[in-house]
């Protein structure tokens, strides 16, 4: 078991590995449009459900939609991926959300589970939102119009996927994938209820023009929120590498082949590499050919075992909750590890 280890027997560095700002810049022109439909749409609108990623509840979370999209309308914070994370945490990530940005309405669904709670809850509590509201031009309407909206790749079209099955029992029509940037722009609204009609558009996902920050980049890079060739596979890998040894959780080191925890991106790659047998041939200067283990390969199949729970659970936001004492946040990170 990768818990056999002590953190403090370690001597992990403490900062960040460098990464240009710019390279966690991804605001291509299909954002720029899909945002100016969005706002387009909003009259059209009845409520907004904001979707972002169960593990970066604090981190990453689109400003421009606040000052632009919410406030007029009901609006709900789906977390999505409550799979990849630690139930026990849910109550506190809602309290600091509720007291510190006045969030009322927060959902943590899994969309990829049929039976998930928090999807179940999600089409009444947005009737319910709908009703107690003032719907100004469309006071009239019986039809609800719901826009999905969030950062790339957490989850929007696999959620209205989910309420569509549950509800129309048809099968899922939106196309979803592991990478950013699948829904391209605005869609035709689509029916997830009959009583009372309830729609849903689609929208591709947006991120901010500039990152304020680079660990919030990095975080957003890590779930797969960029595309990876931008930001760099091995980038990336260190800053996981960084993130899980400073927090304790060791589960990389027997999945990368390694027998103890390391601090070096290269050797865990060339660890990983030798035990997936992600080689490649490269030519010599005398023109031989020679085999060497493939980095960015081996990134890759790291980064993928982080993102699909293999290194276990997760919360890349912890150190922004408070806790009582130092020895619940231990017992929380356990817990994840
Ligand atoms: N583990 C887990 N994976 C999920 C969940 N919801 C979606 N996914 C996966 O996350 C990836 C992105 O899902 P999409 O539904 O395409 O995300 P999106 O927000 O529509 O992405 P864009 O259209 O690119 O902005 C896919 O590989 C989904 O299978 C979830 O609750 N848990
Ligand atoms: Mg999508």
């Amino acid at each position: 078991m990768a818990t056999k280890f002590d953190a403090a027997a370690y001597n992990f560095r403490k900062k960040l590995p460098f990464v240009s700002k710019d390279l966690l810049r991804w605001f291509p022109g299909h954002m720029n449009k899909g945002m100016k439909q969005m706002q387009r749409k909003l009259k059209s609108v009845d409520c907004v459900i904001e979707v972002h990623d169960a593990r970066i509840p604090f981190s990453g979370r689109n400003a421009m939609f606040t000052s632009t999209l919410l406030g007029a309308k009901p609006h709900i914070l789906v977390l999505n991926k409550k799979d990849l994370t630690v139930k026990s945490l849910i109550p506190k990530i809602k309290d600091k959300l509720k007291s510190e940005q006045n969030i009322q309405n927060i959902v943590f669904t899994n969309s990829k589970d049929q039976h998930c709670r928090g999807v179940k809850t999600l089409k009444p509590l947005l009737v319910d939102l709908i009703k107690g509201s003032n719907r100004y031009n469309r006071s009239e309407e019986l039809d609800y119009n719901v826009m999905i909206i969030g950062v790339p790749n957490v989850g929007k079209s696999s959620l209205i996927n989910m309420m569509r099955s549950t509800y129309m029992n048809t099968r899922h029509v939106l196309p979803v994938g592991a990478v950013a940037g699948v829904t391209r722009s605005v869609q035709t609204k689509m029916r997830i209820n009959n009583d009372p009609k309830i729609f849903m558009f689609d929208t591709p996902g947006i991120l901010e023009p500039s990152v304020s920050d680079v660990e919030m980049g990095l975080k957003l890079a890590l779930c797969a929120s960029l595309q990876d060739h931008l930001v760099g596979e091995e980038t990336i890998a260190d800053y996981l590498l960084f993130w899980l040894n400073s927090h304790g959780h060791f589960n990389y080191v027997e999945y990368m082949g390694l027998e103890e925890p390391c601090d070096d991106i290269n050797k865990v790659l060339i660890a990983g590499a030798l035990k997936f047998n992600r080689i490649r041939r490269t030519r010599n200067y005398d023109n031989t050919m020679r085999d060497v283990p493939d980095l960015m390969e081996s990134a890759r199949t790291m980064i993928k075992a982080f993102r699909t729970g293999e290194l276990g659970k997760t919360f890349l936001d912890i150190d922004m909750l408070q806790f009582d004492k130092e020895l619940d946040k231990r017992e929380h990170e356990r817990q994840l590890a």
